[in-house]
């Protein structure tokens, strides 16, 4: 057996806020490890904050002037005696000089190298190593375009409709379909320029267009001796603009074959950069059961829990295990799924106003527990919900026997769901839950966009409102205080009717029973 040099961790400095920064001090404290967290004067008062072992205020609420000072984050690291830094997901996660200068400074960063930061982070640069890997990728050009005559070349060879993508994208920025030849001059010019704006990159390139694929991704996990494990697929096609809105694992059209197949893909893409820690591979999978490299994230990902529901692993133990230099055992060989996990991701947005961010105290919070049931919110009854961050405020995971059985559980969770003050995804998640196509497991990228345009998915008829009795009582008794008016007897009995066909409607779920 190879020698394992161990870098002990004692104590960890978590770069990040909200959820995840709890999920991270929570597998620490299973470990024994120390929990540092830095806030902003937004997160004062945060669920992170409370539960950290220690907190230290990092600057103003502003991200670029908080949780994204680096030197800042590593001086403090030092400082407190921190021997890792975990990065979450966001903010500097990804960011190749972060993790490099935590390097130089004698800090372990909880990723992967920052040279494998750096090749995931070049479109251009992570295709020729994914070619040269042998790991397919979408048919198209390898190198950046110098023209508009190169691209009317390339694309004219490769078929429209195309795609223009910017090498330092991702996200979708920069990125044009091109349906025919008289539309490239004006496309090429936009995505150029769009690329230039957004990340000082004028490179572009053309990639075959497909039409209507699924997003699946595949989780790897890699150590420091050149071990890399697959941990399966997450179906994520249910998306809005790069923003995921369900998650589940395994996704209902991967068989056992395609799965090993897209699995060794993954870990030959992370073998080419050198990975360790923990990663996802993105791809694209056709109607045709093709699949293709799209990009790959080198952090933990917002989506890992229905990962670690399916496989029994918790990735963020996995990821402070070999971050100390121990060897990926036994234990992860041939890692096949278990059940079904299903995760809906609950954003203080309207989805029925385009999402509008929607600020303020959370009045009231009752969470769904039970059996399967896996909550990990960053947030508590009474806590205030600022602008300056991402909206995701919790994450609410089913595991169920079978993919039919995780939707019933989540329709469950989901009736014991209480957000008040906030607007919140919910009442999206149950139309989901209901629909014919995602029950069948009929799902693809353009699917949420779609049904939300053409009204499939909208604002339910107003339900008879749970709390309807409870603002009458509250009335008549402030009437009854300021001895205005007293409440007729009869209207007692009303009262209680009201509040047991509210209860049986909130148990039904609401308007949307069938
Ligand atoms: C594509 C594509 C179709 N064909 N590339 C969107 C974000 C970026 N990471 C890659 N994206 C896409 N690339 C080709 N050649 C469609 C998308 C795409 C998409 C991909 C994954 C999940 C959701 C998406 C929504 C719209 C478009």
């Amino acid at each position: 057996m190879e020698e394992q040099t161990i870098r002990p961790i004692r104590k960890v400095l978590i770069a990040n806020r909200g959820e995840i920064a709890v999920r991270i001090l929570r597998g620490l404290r299973e470990l024994g490890m120390r929990s540092a967290v830095i806030y902003s004067d937004a997160d004062r008062a945060s669920l992170p904050v409370l539960l950290a072992d220690e907190a230290y205020r990092i600057g103003p609420a502003a991200s670029s002037e908080s949780y994204l000072r680096s030197e800042a984050i590593i001086e403090l690291a030092t400082r407190i005696g921190a021997d890792a830094i975990h990065p979450g997901y966001g903010f500097l996660s990804e960011n190749a000089d972060f993790a490099g200068q935590c390097e130089a400074q004698g800090i372990i960063f909880i990723g992967p190298s920052a040279d494998a930061i750096s090749a995931m982070g070049s479109k251009i640069e992570s295709r020729r190593l994914m070619i040269d890997a042998g790991v397919p990728v979408v048919p198209g050009g390898r190198d950046p375009l110098p023209d508009l005559a190169s691209a009317e070349k390339e694309a004219a060879e490769i078929g429209y409709p195309i795609m223009l993508k910017a090498s330092a994208g991702g996200g979708g920025k920069g990125m044009r379909r091109v349906a025919e030849a008289g539309q490239l001059a004006a496309a090429f010019r936009d995505a150029r320029s769009e690329s230039i704006a957004a990340f000082g990159d004028d490179a572009v390139y053309i990639e075959k267009f497909v039409d209507e694929p699924r997003h699946i991704e595949i989780q790897i996990l890699g150590d420091a001796h050149g071990n890399i494990v697959s941990l399966g697929e997450r179906e994520c096609s249910l998306q809005r603009r790069n923003q995921k809105v369900i998650e589940e694992a395994p996704s209902p059209i991967v068989s056992p074959d395609l799965r090993q197949r897209m699995g060794e893909a993954a870990v030959q893409a992370a073998r080419a950069v050198g990975y360790s820690n923990a990663g996802t591979v993105e791809f694209l999978l056709d109607g045709h059961g093709d699949f293709y490299f799209l990009e790959m994230n080198t952090r933990l990902q917002v989506e890992h829990p229905v990962t670690e529901m399916v496989t029994g692993i918790d990735l963020v133990i996995a990821q402070l295990r070999v971050a100390q230099g121990y060897a990926l055992d036994q234990r992860f060989d041939d890692i096949q799924p278990r059940g079904h996990a299903i995760e809906v991701r609950l954003y203080a947005e309207d989805p029925f106003r385009n999402f509008m961010p929607s600020p303020g105290k959370i009045r009231r919070l009752r969470l769904p527990e039970g059996p399967g049931v896996r909550n990990d919110c960053g947030v508590y009854e009474g806590a205030e919900i600022s602008i300056h961050y991402d909206p995701m405020i919790a994450k609410l995971i089913v595991w169920g026997e079978d993919r039919q059985h995780a939707i019933l559980r989540l329709e469950r969770a989901l009736t014991e769901l209480r957000i008040e003050g906030i607007q919140t995804t919910t009442p999206l998640f149950l139309q989901i839950l209901r629909d014919e196509d995602f029950r069948s497991g009929n799902l693809d990228i353009t699917m949420l966009d779609r049904k939300l345009a053409d009204g499939t998915w909208a604002r339910p008829e107003e339900a008879p409102f749970e709390d309807l009795p409870l603002i009458a009582a509250a009335i008549a008794h402030s009437q009854r205080q300021r001895r205005t008016t007293s409440v007729p007897a009869s209207a007692t009995g009303k009262r209680s009717q009201w509040r047991q066909a509210a209860r049986r409607q909130a148990l039904r779920g609401g308007t949307w029973s069938s």
